[in-house]
């Protein structure tokens, strides 16, 4: 084990002290430090690859590297900037990745999206001709020293792997307090099973989203099937539109998170402009990553009405109470779509949270 106290003041006094990337479980301990810097020195993206660029753009200025840090299931969203511009082929940019090891070989059963991950990580980074190295103590500093010193000669990418449970972490450092009275995302997704509608066809997005979905749906022992998008974070829409294109007597509703939507936020435009008259979407808003340890997401400043209809969503509709959304919820669903239903939500989950698996069984009785 090691603290992130120690691994980011071992970072600062080999000058990296700008930070970017995507939030993940396993570096979550990392968020007591950078939720207190400013956008001087930290940077929340949108997904990986932007990541990669905006760490690019920073050694560009400052000749120095960045640590982009995200999860190995994003890895194949940064492939793209890191072999066709980060490499030492094309702009030979130096940076410092650290990368969240799920499904790690040998470790404790991880979910299935995360096992083969888990295991060909270490391939893809010799594939992609970045040198690595695996943190799993105090002592392991000494290896991150010398591919730090390589990353400075070569001017290359090169990688950290952190395992599970390696960097301590002390949840009630940043969680902000719950709020038992405000709106939670089970509130919404309990009267959606509630509301039992015939044809309805439910795609839900990585995290608890999916997991709630799965939870409520055991213990009310409904034998509703829907789709859960435990891995492929941000293509919960695209996959919902797919199926929603090819069978119009069905209404189908993606259920998505703000983490989610702006991963790969492309997809609007697309929905928008291959108007399925049957696609509804919820975004569940807590403006953050609550999953993985409610880091900040950046849509402060978004407004997801002038956005989705710009995008070509037929309506919005918004609501922040159960009784708004109970009122429009009929509204939503028999509106002339793609339609888009915003739900600020507060953080906060269901207890004893279990994951969907047996995902074969899942899409032969989907
Ligand atoms: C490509 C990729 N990057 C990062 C992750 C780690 N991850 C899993 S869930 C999640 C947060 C999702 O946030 P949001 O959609 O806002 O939902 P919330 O957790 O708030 O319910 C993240 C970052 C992942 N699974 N895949």
């Amino acid at each position: 084990m090691i603290t992130a106290d120690i691994l980011f003041s071992f970072l600062k006094k080999r000058k990296i002290n700008f930070f970017t990337g995507v939030p993940d479980s396993v570096l979550k301990d990392t968020n007591k430090i950078l939720k207190n810097y400013n956008n001087d020195k930290h940077v929340i993206t949108h997904n990986e690859g932007g990541s990669i660029a905006l760490g690019a753009g920073y050694f560009l200025k400052t000749k120095k590297i960045a640590c982009v840090y995200f999860q190995n299931s994003g890895l194949g969203n940064a492939i793209n900037p890191l072999i066709s511009m980060a490499h030492k082929n094309i702009y030979s940019i130096p940076m410092l990745l650290l990368i969240g090891w799920r499904g790690a070989p040998k470790e404790k059963k991880d979910e299935p999206q995360h096992i083969h991950q888990g295991k060909i990580t270490e391939k893809m980074l010799k594939l992609l001709e970045i040198d690595y190295c695996i943190l799993e103590n105090k002592k392991d500093l000494k290896k991150l020293e010398k591919i730090i010193i390589i990353s400075k000669k070569k001017q290359k990418p090169v990688a950290c792997l952190i395992k599970k449970n390696v960097l301590s972490f002390n949840k009630n450092i940043f969680y902000k307090k719950r709020d038992n009275k405000g709106l939670k995302r089970h509130d919404v997704i309990n009267f959606i099973i509630d509301k039992k509608i015939n044809n309805l066809k439910i795609f839900s997005t990585t995290g608890y989203t999916s997991r709630e979905l799965y939870q409520l749906r055991k213990l009310k022992k409904d034998k509703t099937k829907d789709f859960y998008n435990v891995g492929a974070m941000g293509h919960t829409s695209m996959i919902a539109l797919g199926y929603a294109l090819k069978d119009k007597n069905k209404k189908v509703l993606c259920l998505d998170g703000d983490g989610s939507l702006i991963m790969h936020m492309g997809s609007l435009p697309v929905i928008g402009e291959n108007t399925a008259r049957n696609f509804k979407h919820i975004i569940f808003n807590n403006n953050q990553h609550e999953s993985v340890g409610g880091q900040k997401t950046p849509i402060k400043s978004t407004n997801f009405k002038k956005l989705s209809l710009s995008c070509g969503y037929k309506k919005y509709f918004f609501a922040k109470t159960l009784k708004q959304f109970k009122s429009k919820y009929s509204f939503f669903l028999n509106s002339r779509g793609p339609s888009f239903f915003e739900v600020q939500i507060l953080p906060g989950s269901v207890k004893n949270l279990t994951r969907p698996k047996e995902f074969l069984k899942i899409r032969k009785n989907f």
